[in-house]
């Protein structure tokens, strides 16, 4: 019995993370802030890679090539987004 429980509890917390991350990825609205891990200002590859859809347009975005993403070229991703 006991075990029996802390199987569907265990259970319940695999389906209830899977859906904060489903719910996370999918209401996706990444901004400069969050996507800069070690806020330095700018958005680097690694750092555009945890956001699929700013890592699509990061080479678009990236007007001055340098690899990294500053406010202004990052206001290009987040109209794109925004539409
Ligand atoms: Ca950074
Ligand atoms: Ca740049």
């Amino acid at each position: 019995m006991k075990t029996i429980m802390s199987k569907v509890l265990t259970v319940l917390m695999v389906v209830m993370m899977a859906g904060v991350a489903y719910a996370g990825s999918n209401v996706e609205k990444p901004t400069l802030e969050t996507l800069d891990a070690d806020k330095n200002g700018f958005i680097s590859k690694e750092e555009a890679a945890t956001s699929d859809s700013v890592a699509k347009l990061f080479d678009e975005a990236d007007a001055n090539k340098d690899k990294q993403l500053d406010k202004s070229e990052f206001v290009t991703i987040a109209s794109k987004l925004g539409k």
